[in-house]
């Protein structure tokens, strides 16, 4: 049987369905740029397309507070005091985080009979002005050590280097008390608490603390107690009793 055709059908255009490619019919477009066919005009690459950045609103920024430097530490000042050759400048030197400042010189033949460091000592120097240290208790709390000169005849210091201190450790040679009393004469007539610290030479007392603190005349309201002068944790004890007997006297004089 013969196909059916539409009549609306046009015949097919003769050379085949290549002969029937918009190429072929309309011929190439004009200008330049790949061919769209169909007469519509070139391509033209445009960039790609991004959506506007929209900010946040307000209420919802996060706003990065910058966190407040740390407060530095409160700066408490100490005396360390006491006679000639008992172990200040070690006692700072023990405890000091920082290298110690010294004033140690020469002790020469002039002192002979002056000074008198005992018969135990092997000292060969002395200190002629001060010693410095510090150490840091705490986050809140620094102590800056000041050890005084223990020759009599330095004895003019002493009020310079007192000035602004909260407080004091005299240190006594239990085998030498008699060195020590004008120490706690400065600290009583001054009116600074002060705290005894007996340095154990060679581990030994030449009294008990009980005699010692007869012998020295103080009250009981001083604290006295025994340390080690070369021992960081020994000083650091001893410290910190000054500064209990430094906060009393601070938080007496605030409430009165
Ligand atoms: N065996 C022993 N020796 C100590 C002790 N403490 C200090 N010394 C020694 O005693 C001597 C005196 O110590 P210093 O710390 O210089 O005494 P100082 O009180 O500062 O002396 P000045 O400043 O001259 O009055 C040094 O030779 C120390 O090494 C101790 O606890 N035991
Ligand atoms: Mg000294």
């Amino acid at each position: 049987m013969d196909s059916v055709r539409s009549p609306d059908r046009p015949p097919s255009p003769p050379g085949g369905l290549s002969a029937n490619s918009a190429t072929a019919r309309y011929g190439q477009p004009p200008g330049p740029g790949p061919a769209t066919g169909y007469g519509l005009p070139p391509v033209v690459a445009t960039p790609a397309y991004r959506p506007p950045v929209v900010p946040p609103p307000a209420a919802t920024v996060r706003r990065v507070r910058p966190t407040p430097p740390a407060s530095p530490p409160i700066p408490v000042k100490i005396l360390v005091a006491g006679g000639f050759g008992v172990g200040k400048t070690t006692t700072v030197g023990a405890i000091s985080e920082i290298a110690p400042l010294t004033t140690e010189a020469e002790m020469t033949s002039a002192g002979i009979g002056v000074d008198d460091p005992g018969v135990r000592s092997a000292k060969t120097t002395t200190t002629v002005a001060m010693d410095f240290g510090c150490v840091t208790i705490d986050r809140s709390l620094k102590l800056y050590l000041f050890g005084t000169p223990g020759q009599a005849r330095f004895g003019f210091m002493w009020d310079d280097l007192a000035r602004g201190a909260l407080g004091a450790l005299v240190v006594v040679d239990s085998a030498r008390l008699d060195d020590c009393y004008p120490a706690i004469d400065f600290f009583e007539r001054a009116g600074l608490p002060f705290v005894v610290g007996v340095n154990a030479f060679d581990g030994r007392l030449a009294h008990d603390l009980g005699a010692i603190r007869w012998a020295l005349a103080i009250g009981e309201h001083v604290p006295l107690v025994r340390f080690d002068a070369r021992d960081r944790l020994s000083v650091r004890d001893a410290l910190l009793v000054v500064l209990d007997r430094a906060l009393d006297r601070a938080t007496r004089d605030r409430g009165a």
